[in-house]
């Protein structure tokens, strides 16, 4: 008897109930795989419920040129159970799928797709125009959007330059560029602060690059020949004192000539109002230059007027005007010529109710070329006691301006 086997055999059988004499008969100990005391075969996986594989895990993040990144891992299942007890915890879910591909190497860049990468200017936004809406600046495209490498170049211009391309460089006055500001002689016999006080508000406007005034009384009663306004661009005439009987057709044919060797003259009260003292005479007056017929005299009415209807509120003549008011109201009875427009005219006087609504801005042409006549007197309150209040600045300078 080999007693060492003997009492492995006699232990294996001591774990057994009374009655189950189930020893291994021919002397071996390796039992099979029994009922445990409950008589429910297990599986040897543990005997839950069927695990629910998780899905796998997100995909990696892009690669950037490589390949796509691993798996996520799977989740752990849930612990399973027959209802009897607790089954074991259920294995890991599967593994993750592969991550996406990974993108495009750094290496070589391509024009047309949409992206501005390398050496590339541009690409899918390459400027096809170069105007920056400064006129100083000179606009070019050099490059193209075929190569992505299309840039604008918007160079300063400092040159003067004799042909218009809408830049007045500094140190450039009109004389050296057509396109810096005019100069204006205003020429008058009336209120000489007043007449200061509107140099002072049309400079202010920045539109001109010189105003000088000729008031005739201080020029001991001259006036300026066409020669002296050839040294301006533009001539403003207006009075409200007789320029005197001799210098009324001076001034008149000075005009004229000023005008026909290409200046450009507005007028304001009362400097074609006929009543044969205060205003411009001669071929002004005869020549078919003024936009107003001979008047009936002035009137000055004591209640407030001012801007009635306006026939082109989008003309040029009437920008940035929108209040004009004048306790007097100077102006003369006048229509305006067969074949000019009257831009805007006065509101009704009240006081003479006969009278019809007199033109305030008349524009026309005089041998081709556009003119305007002002119907109302320059000088503004309160400089002027009796002078409008609102917008006649920009009536002015428009009225200046207009070609
Ligand atoms: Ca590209
Ligand atoms: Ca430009
Ligand atoms: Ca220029």
């Amino acid at each position: 008897m080999d007693w060492t086997r003997l009492l492995a055999w006699g232990a294996a059988c001591l774990t057994l109930t009374a009655g189950q004499l189930a020893c291994g008969s021919s002397g071996s100990i390796e039992g099979t795989g029994g009922q445990d005391s409950t008589g429910i075969t297990n599986s040897s996986s543990g005997g839950g419920t069927t695990n629910t594989t998780s899905a796998g895990g997100d995909g990696g993040a892009q690669g950037d040129g490589g390949d796509g990144g691993a798996g996520g891992a799977g989740a752990v299942g849930k612990s399973g159970s027959d209802g009897n007890r607790p089954g074991a915890a259920g294995t890991n879910g599967g593994a993750g799928s592969a991550g996406g591909s990974g993108g495009t190497g750094g290496g070589d860049t391509e024009c047309g797709d949409g992206i501005t990468e390398g050496d590339e200017l541009c690409d899918g936004d390459c400027p096809t125009d170069c105007d920056d809406m400064d006129a100083c600046t000179a606009d070019s495209l050099m490059g193209s959007a075929a190569t992505c490498d299309a840039v604008c170049a918007n160079d300063e211009i400092t040159a003067c330059n004799a042909t218009s391309d809408g830049c007045c460089p500094a140190g450039c006055d009109i004389t050296m560029d057509p396109d810096c500001a005019p100069r204006v002689l205003m020429v008058h016999r009336s209120d000489e602060v007043a007449a200061v006080d509107l140099q002072t508000q049309l400079m202010g406007t920045g539109d001109f690059d010189s105003i000088d005034i000729w008031d005739v009384q201080l020029q001991g009663g001259i006036v300026p020949t066409a020669m002296t306004m050839g040294g301006y661009e533009i001539v403003f005439a207006w009075t409200d004192g007789g320029f005197g009987s001799a210098n009324q057709a001076a001034l008149g044919d000075a005009l004229a000539d000023y005008f026909d060797a290409g200046g450009r003259v507005v007028t304001g009260t009362y400097a074609y109002c006929s009543n044969g003292t205060l205003e411009v005479e001669g071929r002004w007056m005869t020549g078919g230059y003024t936009l107003m017929e001979n008047s009936l005299g002035q009137t000055n009415p004591t209640m407030n007027q001012g801007l009635g209807t306006v026939h082109e509120p989008n003309s040029p003549l009437m920008a940035n005007v929108n209040t004009f008011t004048a306790v007097t109201g100077f102006r003369c009875r006048a229509d305006a010529k067969l074949g000019t427009t009257v831009v805007a005219e006065w509101t009704l006087d009240p006081e003479n109710s006969n009278f019809p609504p007199y033109p305030l801005v008349i524009r026309g042409q005089v041998a081709g070329r556009n003119r305007v006549d002002l119907n109302f007197y320059p000088p503004r309150a309160p400089v002027f006691g009796n002078g409008w209040s609102g917008d006649g600045i920009a009536l002015i300078r428009n009225a200046l301006l207009f070609e």
